[in-house]
């Protein structure tokens, strides 16, 4: 591990988010910085912190480095088969099951069920439309970055197969791990699949801003002074699709909406600068 990812692992280890944990009374949120569904994890974390601070899960960070291959040990193997981040391993007081959320939807309505004030009864339904649209799809097709565009997205746990030391339960790990990222990203970069992506992202932002046309008043949020689950994923993907300049499917409503947010503290806290490396 080089001297900066040692020192980002042990400061992002050491942050917070919630109330300060109690010695074995905190949740575990395994994540990585650029990943975009961390990132609208965190956000939604934040939000629902500022939203009220009393209710807010104890939740601690734990850094995952993707790009050093943190999510193919096996360790983390046995923690997700999936090898992806985030992953929440909840911790309930005075409740010995760990239950362990793989998906970022799953922690979103687990954090919900804390928080409900983040998925408010007068707009539960549209937002949940809306998330039902948003995770209709993997955004990676529209995100893929240019040296992947050349090389392909590097199946890392089929590489690592190749080393005869690794133990045979370890290996077992990575056989499905590798099964399970050429079945994800099989045709990613093929133009049809991007195209059939853009369309159901449309769809999505199309909900979005339907939704900001309605908007009255000067709050900054979707339903006004007040963030809900659903600004964290929108800004969230919007901010992936601005800094990776797909620009084509944003308009200038949706562009000053994020703005807007990029510039809370629930947002620069967690993303100080771009969202992509
Ligand atoms: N459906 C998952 C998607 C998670 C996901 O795609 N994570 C990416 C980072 S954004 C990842 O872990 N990539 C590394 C890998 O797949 O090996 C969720 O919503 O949590």
């Amino acid at each position: 591990m080089s001297t900066l990812s040692q020192s980002l692992a042990m400061h992002n280890a050491s942050i917070l988010q919630g109330k300060k944990p109690q010695e074995e009374n905190h949740s575990i949120l395994h994540y990585s910085p650029y990943s975009l569904y961390s990132i609208l994890v965190r956000v939604a974390l934040g939000m629902g912190r500022k939203l009220n601070p009393d209710t807010a899960p104890e939740v601690r960070l734990q850094l995952v480095n993707v790009q050093q291959g943190d999510n193919l040990t096996h360790e983390y193997l046995t923690l997700t088969p999936k090898g992806q981040v985030p992953v929440l391993k909840t911790i309930s007081p005075g409740l010995p099951e760990v239950e362990v959320l793989a998906e970022s939807q799953d922690i979103l309505r687990w954090l919900c069920s804390k928080q409900p004030e983040l998925m408010p009864e007068a707009h539960q339904e549209e937002i949940q439309r809306a998330l039902h649209l948003f995770y209709s799809f993997h955004a990676k097709p529209l995100t893929i970055r240019p040296e992947e565009k050349s090389g392909g997205i590097v199946n890392h746990a089929a590489a690592m197969l190749e080393n005869p030391d690794i133990t045979d339960a370890h290996r077992r790990c990575l056989e499905v791990k590798s099964i399970f990222h050429d079945t994800l990203h099989s045709g990613s970069q093929d133009p049809d699949t991007v195209r059939e992506v853009e369309s159901q992202a449309r769809l999505f932002l199309d909900a979005v801003a339907e939704i900001l046309d309605k908007r009255a008043g000067d709050g900054i949020y979707l339903y006004g002074g007040s963030p809900t689950v659903l600004d964290a994923v929108a800004v969230s993907l919007l901010a992936r699709l601005m800094d990776i300049g797909r620009t084509n499917l944003l308009t200038d409503t949706l562009i000053r909406y994020h703005n807007a947010i990029r510039q809370t503290r629930e947002w620069t806290d967690i993303v100080p600068g771009s969202t992509v490396v």
